[in-house]
This record gives C-alpha cells, structure tokens and sequence, in this order.
C-alpha cells in the first residue's frame, strides 16, 4: 500500500509520537496548581506512567446544576510483576491509601493495586511515596508491556521459582527505559533528558511511538491456570516433567475486550505458537512484541491488539512470521499440556521448610515449615465496610507478623511466610475484624470477580463492583435451595463490554449494557479454557437471577455424573439456553 493509501494514525499515535518519550508537557501541567485536570496529550501520555484521569461519577448530577464542572480525580495503578510486596511495602502503600486516595486499596485482576481518587494537587505526592517504597508505577498502564503475571503461590515447587523469577525478568526486559528516565524527571525531582536521534537506541524495544496498544503478559501451570493464561496477549505455559520444569508452550493473541458499536471486534483465546526452553523466554517475549509492535493496527484502537493480528492472519501465517522474523530459536511444535485446573490459593496452605517458591529460607531457621493464607478478598476492595474491616485488619496482620504479600489474578490476598505458631493468632484476628476464612464463604462468592465500574470508571455502562455483593447472596440462595451450593460455578460482572475482570471466560459472565440492563452470557469454563456465549442482551438487573435460576434447575435435574455447569451449558447449546431463560 502506498503511503497515499495508509490509513490515518489514531490521535494518540500523535501524542505519543511528540511526547519525546513520555515526557510531554506533564511537568509543566503537573506544577500548574490551578488546573485541576491535564489537557487531552498529557491525558493519554500520564497513563503510561501509570494512572488515568477519572471523575467522581456519583457526584456528577449534584455538580451539573451550578456549573462547577467535573470533580476530577486520578487512579494510580502499581506495577507490581507477579503481584509480590514485602510487608514494610504493603503497610506504606496503606498508608498511601489512607492520606492521598480514597481509603481503599483495590486489588485488581492483573495482581496489582490501584488507588482511586487522588485529587491533581496530591499526584506527585502520591507517585513520590509510592516510589519511596520501591515500588513504581511505570508501564502499569499505557501502551507497553502491562503487569507480568505469575502464579504467586509460594509453594516449594521448582516450576512455580521458575515462573516467578522469569516474570521479573520479563517485566524488567519490556518496560520503557527512555520513559523511565521521563517519569524519574515528571515525579521524582530527576534532571531533564537529553536524547539522541536515534529512536532505536532510545527505547530499544519500543521505538518512538512505542506499542500500538495494551500488551499483556502472564506465565502459568496447566494444572493451575490461576492467571488466566488464555485471556493474555503473550502467555507462557510451563510444561512439567517429573516435577520439574522443562520449558514452556508460548501462547498468543487472547484479549477480551470488545466494543458494542464494532461488530468486528471480540474475545479471542490465545493460540498455541510453538514449544521454547526456559532460557529462550526473554527472547520470545522481546519477539512477540515487537511483532506487535510492527504489525499491530495503528490506526484504529479499537482494533489494536494482538488478538487481531493473530485472528487476521491466522495462527500459521503469525507463526511463520514470529519465527522467521522476530525469534532466532529453533521451530518446535507446542507440547501436549490440557489446561485442568485453576486454584485460587485460599486457606492455610504449607510451603515447606525452605520458604517456598521463593527458593529462600522465609525468614528464621531454614528448617522450620512455613505456611501462607489466602484469604478471598470481594471484587477485590481492600477497605472497611460495617463489621467486616479487612484494611484494618489486614494492617493489624501485617503490621504484628510480618507476612510477605502477594495479590492474586482472581483479585485475593495471601499472607506468606507465616509459622505453624502463628497460625492461631493470625486466625484470632480474622475473627476479631470480621474477615471471613475462605472455607466459610460460598463457592459462588469465592468464585466471583467484579471490576470497579462506576463511580470512578468513565467507560461503565452499569453498575458492577458496588452492585455483584447483592447479586452474590441471590444465588448463593437460589443454589443452596437446589442443592447446588458446593458447586464451582464461576460468576463474573463487568460495567461494560472492555471485559477487565475476564467475564467472557467464567461460566456466567455479566457484562453492562446501560442504566440496570446487562448483556448474559453463559457456558464458559472456571478454568478459563473456553468462552461463553451470549444468550440474551439488554437484561434487566432483577430479571438476572430470575432467569439463571431456571438454568440451574435445569442443570441440577438434567447433569450427567461429573458435569460441570459450563459444559452442561455447553452440551444442551444456545437454543436450549435461550428457550430456558424465555430469550427471543
Ligand atoms: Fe481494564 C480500561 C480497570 C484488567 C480490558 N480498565 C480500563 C480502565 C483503565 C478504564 C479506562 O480506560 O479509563 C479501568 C479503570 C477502572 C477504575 O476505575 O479503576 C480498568 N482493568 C481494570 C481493572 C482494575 C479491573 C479489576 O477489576 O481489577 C484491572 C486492572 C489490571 C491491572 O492491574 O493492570 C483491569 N482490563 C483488564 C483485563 C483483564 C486482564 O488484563 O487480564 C482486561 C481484559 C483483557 C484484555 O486486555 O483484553 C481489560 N480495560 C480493558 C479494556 C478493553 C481493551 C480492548 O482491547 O478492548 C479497556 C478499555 C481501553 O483500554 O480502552 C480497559
Ligand atoms: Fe470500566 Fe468497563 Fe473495565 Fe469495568 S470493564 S472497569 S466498566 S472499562
């Protein structure tokens, strides 16, 4: 095609192509007390340094009438590479939560934290605190690679090390270094950079205008996908022989997003590319994005992932492509290794005497056993609610005992490290804040996600996060009253079709459609393995349990031994389904 011909770039490829290397005009703005909010480039290029201007939604009706304008406000998103904190680092970024942003640390589906509502005057502030712990926030957001994700258990199991000590690589591999040294000069006081011309050895990896779009990545086990390895632009299967890992099944092009008014775009699962060693990781991830970062479409965002690169070319064409042009290892077939499971790490668990899979003793003597509990935290809200006062709690933990902390992708806790004597004050105080022991909650609760939604996401459509703790205790009771209350079915709300907390995978997945109507879909796996699909649009809130109880019925009277909700939905198909809830 000649240039003639190419397709306009997205406005943002503009942003960030004059941004000289994330810089823009942040200071300046940044210094500017009296705005209150950024122009449209800072807007766009402050994401990558990881946060995202925000309004309080709820207050939007109230401020509308005098003229007042937006009350804006900003979300910070860590960065947090297989979502691990010491605990010195858990009590500062509680304490950050408490002085600059709303009282609440949110774990998000991607292991990390957010913090909601810190006003412009607070940002430096915040970003300055938050780096005092050495923890950072570039690259969080933006268009680069994401949080790397990595099963956090810290089991004594050399694959999950492995896995661990490979994310971190990985995250350090892919994150921006010319950016770096913007954010070093935007927050933290560092001199002004001076860059060469030669983009290429600016920001190696990235280039001027770095990734066309998000770029997400995630390692994980076939018999525990708990980072949802599918929903990943880049993900790294370990296979397992004798106990021990022997490489890993590089997967591409999953996502989930989708926009209602694009008909052509859609969740898509990751494809199997090839079979590479551990040592050939780094390179292949350096491969696949910059695949993306060549190939991916750059002038339509809302087609500008990876997933779209591999559904329009098709697995052989991006396979030949990868292996000729961006990997210099060797062309091997994926390994056979189904997916057949997902553990969400709650309860007390052991992790041996040498500290598990961080490989070193956990502190203390080397050869004294060490457990961790993971505690299952709703929709991933850190914060004190009435009786149940879990950020209270979960710093009264942290503050007597020490625990590492590492965040789950299914938005939970785990408290690391801990010695058998412990374990009974530890409990004592779960009791003392109303923080539930995961084994006392329902399957349905403890197999739930919802993303935050409104009031701080502009994209919500509905209500998710602040509307799915009700939505849970109806169907907690609609299956106990059918005998299903044991039953691993996985449930998953999102405020719009982008899909953040990966509702196109869980078994029932209800996603935001406008006011209290939302979009069902059903048939999924709670193991991530398949989509689900859509059976009936624009459904109104109360109608939701109503009609999926009629599914349940159907489930518990018609099953086969051993079925699952999702493939029970899957075998009866679509026609059933809709004839079921009474959709046209
Ligand atoms: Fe997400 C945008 C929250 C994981 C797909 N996501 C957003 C924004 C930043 C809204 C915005 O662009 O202004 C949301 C901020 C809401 C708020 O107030 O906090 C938001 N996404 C989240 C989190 C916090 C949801 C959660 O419940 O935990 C997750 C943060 C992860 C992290 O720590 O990095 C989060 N987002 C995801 C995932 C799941 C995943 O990565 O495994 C997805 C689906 C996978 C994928 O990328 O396809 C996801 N988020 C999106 C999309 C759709 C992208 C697309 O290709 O269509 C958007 C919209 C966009 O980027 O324009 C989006
Ligand atoms: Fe916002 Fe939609 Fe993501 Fe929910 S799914 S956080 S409403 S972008």
């Amino acid at each position: 095609m000649s240039d003639a011909n190419a397709p306009k770039l997205s406005p943002v490829e503009g942003h960030k192509s004059e941004s000289r290397y994330l810089r823009g005009t942040l200071p300046e703005e940044i210094a500017d007390a009296s705005l209150d909010h950024l122009s449209d480039a800072n807007k766009s290029l402050i994401k990558f340094h990881g946060s995202y201007q925000q309004e309080d939604r709820d207050a939007r009706k109230a401020r509308a009438k005098p003229g007042v304008g937006k009350a804006y406000m900003f979300m910070i998103r860590l960065k947090l590479p297989g979502g691990k904190l010491t605990p010195e680092q858990y009590l500062a970024l509680d304490d950050i939560a408490g002085e600059f942003a709303n009282g609440t640390l949110r774990l998000t589906t991607r292991q990390s934290i957010q913090f909601h509502g810190v006003l412009k005057g607070n940002l430096k502030a915040t970003m300055a605190a938050i780096n005092s712990t050495l923890v950072t926030t570039i690259g969080a957001c933006g268009d680069v690679n994401r949080n790397v994700l990595s099963c956090p258990a810290p089991l004594p199991d050399p694959t999950r090390k492995q896995m661990q000590e490979l994310c971190d690589k990985v995250a350090v591999h892919l994150a921006p270094r010319a950016g770096m040294q913007s954010y070093h000069e935007v927050w933290l006081n560092g001199e002004p950079m001076k860059f060469g011309d030669d983009a290429a050895v600016n920001e190696p990896i990235y280039g001027k205008t770095y990734l066309p779009r998000k770029f997400k990545t995630a390692f994980s086990l076939p018999h525990d996908n708990c980072t949802d390895i599918l929903a990943q632009c880049l993900g790294f299967l370990a296979i397992i022989e004798n106990g021990k890992p022997v490489g890993y099944n590089l997967f591409a092009g999953g996502g989930q997003g989708q926009t209602n008014s694009h008909p052509d775009t859609y969740p898509l699962l990751a494809q199997p590319v090839g079979f590479i060693e551990a040592d050939e990781v780094i390179a292949a991830a350096e491969g696949i994005c910059k695949l993306f970062r060549d190939h991916g479409n750059r002038a339509d965002r809302k087609r500008a992932r990876l997933k779209y690169v591999m559904k329009d070319w098709g697995v052989e064409k991006f396979r030949d492509c990868f292996y000729r042009d961006y990997f210099s290892g060797s062309r091997r077939a994926p390994r056979e290794a189904p997916i057949t499971g997902l553990d969400l790490h709650h309860g007390w668990q052991s992790m041996g005497k040498a500290g598990g899979g961080s490989g070193e003793p956990a502190g203390g003597s080397p050869t004294l056993e060490k457990f961790f509990l993971g505690l299952s935290v709703e929709n991933g809200r850190v914060k004190d609610e009435g009786s149940l006062r879990m950020r209270s709690g979960l710093r009264a933990i942290v503050t007597k005992y020490k625990p590492d902390v590492r965040i789950t992708a299914q938005q939970d806790i785990m408290l690391c490290g801990l010695t058998m004597a412990d374990r009974a004050g530890v409990d004592s105080m779960l009791n003392e804040y109303g923080i539930p022991r995961p084994e006392t909650l329902s399957q349905v609760q403890r197999w739930s996600m919802a993303c935050p939604a409104i009031p701080t996401c502009p994209l919500a459509l509905t209500e998710s996060e602040r509307t799915m703790p009700g939505l849970v205790d109806q169907l907690e009771s609609v299956l106990n009253d059918l005998g299903l209350g044991s039953e691993l079915i996985s449930v998953r709300m999102t405020g719009c079709p982008n899909g953040c907390a990966r509702p196109y995978q869980s078994e029932v997945g209800i996603v935001g459609r406008g006011g209290t109507k939302y979009t069902l879909y059903i048939g999924g796996d709670s193991f991530g393995r398949r989509l689900n699909t859509e059976v009936q649009d624009s459904v109104p809130m109360d109608q939701l349990v109503p009609k999926l109880a009629k599914v349940f019925a159907a489930f518990a009277s018609e099953r086969t031994a051993r079925e699952s909700f999702g493939d029970f939905c899957t075998r009866i198909g679509l026609a059933k389904l809709k004839e079921l809830i009474g959709a046209s």
